[in-house]
C-alpha cells in the first residue's frame, strides 16, 4: 500500500457536503482505505476573484491502485458530484480532487505531475496537510513545517470537523 495524500476543494452546490460525499466515496474505491482527514477549511479564491469562497481539505489514504488509475478514479468521483469541466483556468467547481503526493514518487506526465504543481504556494493544501502531516518531509527533501511557516495564511479558517455522509 502507497500512502497518497489528496486535496479536496468546492466552490458550488453545497461544498461542505460535496466534500464530505467525496472522502465516503474515496473510502469505497478497490484497494484503497481511509486513513485521516483535515479539517474543513474556508479559503478564498485563488485566481479569478468573481467566484465564492471555497472549501477545501486534505486526506490520507492507502492504496494499491497505480497514479493513472488513482487519476481515473478521482476525475470519475469528480463527474459523479456534477463537476463539469470548462476551459476557464481556476474557474468554480462543485468538486475537485488533486492527488498532491503520491508515496515518494515524482510523475511527469501530460495529465500528471506529482507532486502536485503549486502545492507548495498554497495555503489551502499547506495548512490542511499540515493538519494531518505535521512531520511530513516532501520528495524534494523540503520539510512540510518549513513551507507552512514560509505561507502566508490569507484568510484561511477552519470551519468544523470532516464527517463523512
Ligand atoms: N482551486 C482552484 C482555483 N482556486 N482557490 C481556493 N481557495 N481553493 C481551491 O481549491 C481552488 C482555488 C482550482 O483547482
Ligand atoms: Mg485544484
Ligand atoms: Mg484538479
Amino acid at each position: 500500500m502507497t500512502p497518497v495524500y489528496i486535496g479536496l476543494g468546492s466552490n458550488l452546490g453545497q461544498s461542505q457536503k460535496q466534500i464530505q460525499a467525496a472522502c465516503r466515496d474515496l473510502s469505497q474505491l478497490s484497494e484503497t482505505r481511509l486513513i485521516k482527514c483535515s479539517s474543513l477549511f474556508q479559503s478564498l479564491p485563488m485566481g479569478p476573484q468573481n467566484q465564492p469562497n471555497y472549501v477545501n481539505a486534505v486526506v490520507l489514504i492507502e492504496t494499491r491502485l497505480s497514479p493513472d488509475c488513482l487519476l481515473h478514479q478521482t476525475q470519475n468521483i469528480e463527474t459523479q458530484h456534477g463537476r463539469i469541466r470548462k476551459s476557464d483556468r481556476w474557474g468554480p467547481r462543485t468538486l475537485d480532487l488533486d492527488i498532491l503526493l503520491y508515496g515518494q514518487q515524482q510523475l511527469n506526465e501530460v495529465n500528471l505531475t506529482i507532486p502536485h504543481i503549486g502545492m507548495k504556494q498554497r495555503e489551502f493544501v499547506l495548512y490542511p496537510l499540515f493538519e494531518i502531516a505535521p512531520e511530513l518531509i516532501l520528495p524534494c527533501g523540503e520539510k512540510l513545517s518549513d513551507l507552512v511557516r514560509a505561507c502566508p495564511k490569507n484568510g484561511l479558517q477552519i470551519m468544523s470537523e470532516l464527517v463523512l455522509i
